[in-house]
């Protein structure tokens, strides 16, 4: 498929998107959006690719929605629209996506980064929500996701003021996982994802659903569904072969079933 708005290459077992809206700084128009979507959806389904991974350029994985696609449209468009329905996707997808993020990751881009699994920043990014200078709020599940991840202070305060995190503060509050020079965060970022493609399909898939269940559940019940796919790993060929690698001392032959 021939994309307009995004560049996307196969790295081995990963699977990289790069937003390609330049001189809208990756503003997240409809069109991108349902490529991206595409593109994911295309990956998804490829048993070559183990991990995504999703990036802008230097200066920018994005500045949010396109506010001037948006700045015409009425209340029941904004209900409507399948927009919406794309950003479910996005979050939706069973393998792991890391998000390597420079520049500006605001609004809509930086609710994007959050439904990637790991958000590695150089660091020149800066991470906000600055819906509030537009004359709305956060609209893509920033004032949900964001205060999960950095708690109610900092959220209310990014959120209320439009105030954006520099990277060594985004790290501080846990928001992304490292910070590196920018001449190298996609290289590890590419480097990350690589490690994890290199995994059991099979266990990466559990393993994610596990960890997003924590965001859904109270402890006992996160406890208790964390037990039983822990449980559903002994069924796979991969747990016989992962466990009996480690006691030959050689690397295991992963089959994702
Ligand atoms: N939309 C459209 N165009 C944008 C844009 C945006 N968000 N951000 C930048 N651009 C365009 C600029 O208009 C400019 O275009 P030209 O004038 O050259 O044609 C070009 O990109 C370069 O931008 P600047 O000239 O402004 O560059 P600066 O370096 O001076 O400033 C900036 C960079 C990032 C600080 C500034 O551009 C800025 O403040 N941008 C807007 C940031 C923002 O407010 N973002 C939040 C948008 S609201 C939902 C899904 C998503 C959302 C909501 C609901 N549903 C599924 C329900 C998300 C909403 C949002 O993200």
């Amino acid at each position: 498929m021939a994309y307009e708005h995004i560049l996307v290459f196969r790295e081995g077992a990963v699977g990289r998107v790069q937003l390609n809206r330049p001189q809208a700084l990756n503003a997240l128009n409809a069109a991108l959006m349902a490529e991206l979507v595409a593109a994911f959806r295309e990956f998804e389904q490829d048993p070559g690719i183990g991990c995504l991974l999703l990036h802008g350029s230097d200066r920018a994985f994005g500045a949010g929605a396109d506010i001037k696609e948006m700045a015409e449209m009425g209340a029941i468009d904004m209900y409507t629209r399948d927009h919406i329905s794309l950003w479910d996707e996005v979050a939706r997808v069973k393998k792991p996506i890391v998000a390597a993020v420079s520049g500006y990751c605001l609004g809509g881009a930086l609710e994007l980064a959050m439904l990637c699994d790991i958000i590695v920043a150089s660091e020149t990014a800066k991470f906000g929500q600055p819906e509030i200078n537009i004359g709305v709020l956060p609209g893509a599940g920033g004032t949900q996701r964001l205060t999960r991840a950095v708690g109610k202070s900092l959220a209310m305060e990014m959120v209320l003021t439009g105030r954006m995190l520099t990277a060594q503060e985004s790290l501080a509050a846990g928001l992304v996982s490292r910070v590196v020079p920018v001449e190298a965060y996609l290289s590890e970022a590419q480097k990350l994802a690589a490690e994890i493609a290199s995994k059991s399909p099979l266990a990466l898939r559990l393993a994610k659903e596990a960890v997003l269940q924590s965001f859904e559940t109270p402890l006992s019940a996160g406890l208790a569904y964390e037990r039983r796919l822990f449980a559903l790993a002994f069924a796979s060929e991969d747990q016989k072969e992962g466990m009996q690698a480690f006691a030959e001392k050689r690397q295991p032959q992963w089959k994702g079933r």
